[in-house]
């Protein structure tokens, strides 16, 4: 039976755990028939990442942590793949005490540090794989709504997600010409490692479920199934473009009166 993804090679970034955004589209990805390399960040990630690839079948995985140019350099030297199709960046980090703290206490490190590990990332990873993706291809990261709306204590990781989202801008216009296409899937808030410890997260979780035009919140399968049509052909004519897969919250102003 055909697939989506047959016959394409992905290297997917970002998984932590069984609960990460990026295990759903590794998952979805081979599913799909396409032939998946994990990275993942460190020592702390490797056991389980080990674990999950052997549990999904996938080709292989390798270490790269985003916040070191050799790193990159390295990972990308290792990837057995001749020719890539698929790049999936679900990466982002800022100190702990940058999502609690007033916005106005962010420190220049704090900022330096959210914007290199959320946002630089994608525009250092694009370039070292760019050149194998010979035959065309797509980029496709994860933002939140916290891009272009305030929302309660995402602060400087609200700023680092606009610079994001202009750089799938930026690189969309640039790489175009190379049959790349470069996207961005804004999620609805989801509970995984990134969302532990954040204060009223259930409440969040909750307003959304109530406020959604349908009702509900969102499923990382959902996520997963928007990343196989963005790197599939069916995707070809979309790029530079943020998806918003977050059962409809972004579009409501006012919640309609009981
Ligand atoms: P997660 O914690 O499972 O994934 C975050 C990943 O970033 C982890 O795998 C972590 O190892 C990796 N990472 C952090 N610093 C890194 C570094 N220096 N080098 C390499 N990898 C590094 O959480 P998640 O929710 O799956 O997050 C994935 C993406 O989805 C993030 O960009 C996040 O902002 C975005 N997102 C999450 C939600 C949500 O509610 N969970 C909503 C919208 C968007
Ligand atoms: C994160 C903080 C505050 C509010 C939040 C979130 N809301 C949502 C998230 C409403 C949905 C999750 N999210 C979209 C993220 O991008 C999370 C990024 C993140 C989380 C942590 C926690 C642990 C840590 N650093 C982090 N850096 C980035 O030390």
């Amino acid at each position: 039976m055909s697939a989506l993804l047959d016959g394409k090679s992905a290297l997917v970034t970002g998984v932590a755990n069984k609960w990460s955004i990026a295990y759903a589209i590794a998952a979805a990805f081979q599913r799909e028939g396409a032939k998946v390399y994990l990275t993942y960040q460190g020592e702390r990630q490797q056991r389980t990442v080990e674990d999950i690839a052997a549990d999904l079948g996938v080709a292989g995985i390798l270490q790269c942590d985003v916040a070191s140019d050799a790193a990159i350099d390295e990972m990308v030297a290792r990837l057995p793949f001749e020719r890539l199709d698929a790049l999936v960046h679900s990466i982002a980090f800022a100190n702990r005490e940058d999502l609690s703290n007033p916005f106005s206490q962010t420190s220049r490190e704090g900022f330096a540090t959210a914007h290199d590990i959320s946002a630089y990332s994608l525009v250092a990873l694009s370039r070292a794989l760019g050149p194998k993706m010979t035959a065309g291809g797509s980029i496709t990261t994860l933002s939140y709504l916290g891009a272009v709306r305030v929302i309660p204590n995402y602060n400087v990781m609200g700023v680092a997600k606009a610079a994001l989202e202009a750089c799938v801008r930026y690189l969309a216009s640039d790489l175009g010409a190379s049959g790349i296409r470069v996207n961005a899937i804004s999620a609805g808030p989801i509970k995984t490692a990134s969302a532990r410890g954040i204060k009223d997260f259930s409440k969040v979780l909750d307003g959304v479920a109530a406020v959604s035009p349908l009702k509900r919140t969102t499923d990382p399968a959902e996520v997963a199934d928007s990343a196989v049509f963005l790197a599939s052909d069916l995707g070809r004519g979309v790029t530079g473009n943020i998806l918003y897969v977050d059962a409809g919250f972004q579009v409501m102003g006012l919640q309609k009166p009981e």
